[in-house]
């Protein structure tokens, strides 16, 4: 059964996660969409480095449940886009890009399975959960070329609902992110991983930037997991600055996610 009330972690203002959602990458991943231009991804090293972010999401205590790979489709390894999980709000989404709407049906089948309540974002929304950023209370909703402002609209009545503020952050005009979540990271408490281009937004005034210099940011994509924070591997200047604010990192190269457009947080559905 799903957990009613989650454990503490050891971040402050944070809860902790039990479990994540993974599904490894299908032989077809590199037919996925991607605006990168870093070349086609080598399936064999997204399989390890896929088999690496399990094995660190198991070190950190949760117990994964491994759909399969799904070649019809091949953005499917990107599990966090299809839904939005909050302890009191669960959310099954509606991708914003047409080859990734059946994407949502074995995520919901997995969570039904496991007695997850589930809300469901509905046409004309869509929201993919790479542009929902938790931090703890409050929810940041990036509009984008994936989650339009009805989902956002939807999305902000159900967390309403279960007692959640959220506020919108229009990433539309910001090169260079796919989702709002490629460019921030909650850390705790009021602490924020960001790039430049989005540090100014009104939404972010009472939080703690923690700035991601531009040669760096793809570092921006970081996630919480309880008492460690997952960062992409080769990014020495983030990684040091962290380490100063006193958060323990977990380092995972992430290469080949990175040509497909995907980040750290992208692999898992943590809950
Ligand atoms: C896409 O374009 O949809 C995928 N190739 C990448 C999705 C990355 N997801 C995420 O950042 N949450």
């Amino acid at each position: 059964m799903f957990p009613s009330s989650a454990l503490r972690s050891s971040l402050p203002g944070t809860h902790a996660f039990r479990s994540a959602i993974v599904r490894p990458p299908s032989a077809n991943f590199s037919e996925g969409l991607t605006r990168e231009d870093l070349g086609p991804p080598d399936f064999s090293l997204a399989l390890a480095q896929h088999a690496q972010y399990c094995a660190a999401l198991e070190r950190c205590g949760l117990q994964l449940t491994r759909l399969p790979a799904d070649a019809r489709h091949p953005d499917a390894t990107f599990v966090e886009d299809t839904a939005v999980l909050l302890p009191r709000c669960r959310v099954i989404t509606r991708p914003g890009a047409n080859s990734r709407l059946g994407e949502t049906d074995a995520v919901r089948e997995c969570l039904s399975t496991q007695g997850v309540p589930l809300e469901t974002i509905t046409t004309p929304g869509t929201v993919d959960g790479g542009d929902i950023c938790e931090a703890g209370e409050h929810v940041f909703i990036g509009l984008s070329a994936r989650t339009n402002a009805e989902g956002a609209a939807q999305l902000g009545t159900l967390l309403q609902a279960a007692g959640y503020t959220s506020s919108i952050v229009d990433i539309r005009g910001i090169d260079g992110i796919l989702h709002l979540k490629s460019g921030l990271s909650w850390l705790g408490e009021r602490r924020l991983l960001l790039i430049d281009a989005l540090a100014g937004d009104p939404a972010f005034a009472d939080y703690e930037p923690v700035l991601v210099e531009s040669d760096e940011a793809y570092a921006a994509n970081a996630v919480r997991v309880n008492d460690v924070v997952f960062v992409a591997s080769g990014y020495r200047r983030t990684a040091a600055r962290l380490r100063e604010l006193g958060h323990a990192l977990v380092e995972l190269d992430m290469s080949e996610f990175r040509k497909m457009d995907g980040g750290l947080s992208c692999l898992s559905l943590r809950y």
